[in-house]
C-alpha cells in the first residue's frame, strides 16, 4: 500500500510540471489529410502554410477552437505551438589559461587561444590548413538560428551573409520573400503589425554572436580570432529569446527561411526536454534535407545526462538530416556537462572554454554543447566547400566516419569519436 501511494505521489508530481510546460495560444500547427481541404471556423486569423500539408493556424485564441474542430477528419495532427521553456544559455566565463604554444597558419592576433584547432585535444583544424587545403573553397551558406548575431563585429562582418536583393532600412519587401528589410536574416521574436518577423536580427544577448564566430570569424585579417571554416557566410535568425524559451513554430519558420535562402547548414545550439509527440520540427529537418540539401547540426545540450533515455529536442529525434554533438574539453575527454547517448548523439566537438567573438568587437571563452556544434559545424561548413557535390546525408556520413576515437567515448557516441577535420578533408577530396 505504502508503494502505491509513493507511486502515486511520483506520477502526480510528474503531471505537475507536465501542466507548467506552456504553450502560444494565438497559433496551432496543422497537417491536413492529402486531399483534404482547410476545415473553416471564425477564429481563424490567418492560414500560413509551411510546406506540402503544414499549415501555422493563426488564431484569436486557441480555446475558441471548439473540439470537433480540433477533431476534424481532414487533418492528420494538430500540434499546440509549445515554448521549450525557460533556459539559462552558456555566457561569457574565465579565460583558459592555455600554456602549448601553436604553431599557427594564421596571422589572427588571438588564435594562440584557439585550443579546438589543435591535433591532439581538438579538431585538427591547423593541420588541415597546414597539409591539405592549398585553395580556396566555394562559399556556404549556414545559418545560426539562435540569440542573433552582431553583425557589426569586425571580425564577422565580412563573412554575414548579405540578402543582395533586399534594400536595407526603407520598410519594404523588396525581394518579396515576405521579409520587410531581412539583410542578415529575420527575428521570429519580434514580429510586425502582420505578425511577420521582421529583419533586425542584433544579438542582445552574446551567444549567437560566439557561436558565429567559432564558425566562421574572418581568417587572417590581422584582427581577432579565425573561425573554424574559411569561406562561409553567417545568415543570421534570432528565435531564441535571451532566456532560451523558443517557440516550435518559430524554428520552423527559421528553418524554412534558411533553407530557401541558401543555407546548406543550420546550427542550433539550442533545445528542450519536452516533445509531447511533436512530428512538425522533425518532419521540417526532413523536408528541408531532401528539398533543399540542408544539413541541421545541433547540440546535445547540458545536463550530463543520456538523451537516449531522457529526451530531449531537437537532438533526439530520429532523422537522417541531423546531426548531433556531444562537447568536449582541451583534456581531450567529454565535458562534465555534455550529454551523450549511444543511438541519439553522433559524434563530439570542443565545447569547453572556447574563445570567440562577443558583441561590441570583443571576445570572450564560453562552455557548453552549444559551442560544440558551431566547432562541428564550421567543420562540415569547411569540408562541403572544398566539395560541393556532397549531399547533407552524405556529407554527415563522411564527418562521422572520419571522427577521431576515443576509447572512453565508444559507449556514449555513435562514432565514439571526435570530429576531425583533416581526416574529413582527405576523405571528401577523394571523392
Ligand atoms: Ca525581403
Ligand atoms: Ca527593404
Ligand atoms: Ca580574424
Amino acid at each position: 500500500m505504502k508503494l502505491i501511494v509513493t507511486l502515486l505521489f511520483f506520477i502526480s508530481a510528474f503531471n505537475l510540471s507536465a501542466n507548467e510546460i506552456r504553450f502560444n495560444n494565438k497559433r496551432i500547427i496543422v497537417k491536413l489529410k492529402e486531399g483534404q481541404a482547410m476545415p473553416s471556423h471564425h477564429s481563424i486569423k490567418k492560414v500560413q502554410h509551411l510546406f506540402k500539408q503544414l499549415y501555422v493556424l493563426h488564431l484569436e485564441d486557441v480555446k475558441s477552437l471548439k473540439t470537433d474542430f480540433l477533431d476534424s477528419p481532414a487533418f492528420e495532427y494538430v500540434e499546440r505551438d509549445f515554448y521549450s521553456g525557460r533556459n539559462k544559455l552558456p555566457q561569457a566565463e574565465r579565460e583558459l589559461e592555455i600554456n602549448e604554444k601553436m604553431a599557427g597558419e594564421f596571422n589572427d592576433p588571438k588564435f594562440g587561444k584557439l585550443w579546438h584547432f589543435n591535433d591532439k585535444t581538438g579538431m585538427s583544424v591547423n593541420r588541415a590548413y597546414k597539409e591539405v587545403i592549398n585553395a580556396k573553397g566555394s562559399e556556404v551558406i549556414v545559418a545560426v538560428v539562435d540569440t542573433g548575431v552582431d553583425y557589426t563585429h569586425e571580425d564577422l562582418k565580412e563573412v554575414m551573409w548579405v540578402n543582395t536583393k533586399e534594400i536595407a532600412g526603407n520598410n519594404i519587401d523588396d525581394d518579396g520573400n515576405g521579409y520587410v528589410d531581412d539583410v542578415h536574416g529575420i527575428n521570429t521574436i519580434s514580429r510586425d503589425s502582420n505578425g511577420n518577423a521582421t529583419g533586425n536580427m542584433k544579438d542582445t544577448h552574446s551567444h549567437g554572436t560566439h557561436v558565429s564566430g567559432i564558425i566562421g570569424a574572418t581568417q587572417n585579417n590581422n584582427v581577432g580570432i579565425a573561425g573554424v571554416a574559411s569561406n562561409v557566410r553567417i545568415m543570421g535568425i534570432r528565435t531564441v529569446p535571451n532566456n532560451g524559451d523558443e517557440l516550435d513554430v518559430d524554428v520552423i519558420e527559421s528553418f524554412l527561411y534558411a533553407a530557401k535562402n541558401g543555407a546548406k547548414i543550420i546550427n542550433c545550439s539550442f533545445g528542450k526536454a519536452h516533445n509531447e509527440g511533436g512530428m512538425a520540427v522533425s518532419e521540417t529537418i526532413k523536408h528541408i534535407g531532401e528539398t533543399y540539401g540542408v544539413l541541421v547540426i545541433a547540440a546535445s545540450g547540458n545536463s550530463s545526462q543520456n538523451i537516449d533515455s531522457r529526451l530531449t529536442y531537437p537532438a533526439s529525434f530520429e532523422n537522417d538530416h541531423l546531426m548531433v554533438i556531444a562537447s568536449t574539453s582541451n583534456r581531450g575527454g567529454m565535458s562534465y556537462f555534455s550529454n551523450y547517448g549511444k543511438k541519439n548523439v553522433d559524434l563530439a566537438a570542443p565545447g569547453s572554454s572556447v574563445y570567440s567573438t562577443t558583441p561590441n568587437n570583443r571576445y570572450s571563452s564560453m562552455s557548453g554543447t552549444s559551442m560544440a556544434s558551431p566547432a562541428a559545424a564550421g567543420v562540415a561548413a569547411e569540408v562541403l566547400s572544398h566539395n560541393p557535390a556532397l549531399g547533407p546525408v552524405e556529407l554527415k556520413n563522411l564527418l562521422m566516419d572520419s571522427t577521431t576515437k576515443v576509447g572512453r567515448f565508444s559507449s556514449k557516441l555513435v562514432t565514439g569519436g571526435r570530429i576531425n577535420l583533416y581526416n574529413a578533408l582527405q576523405q571528401a577530396l577523394n571523392r
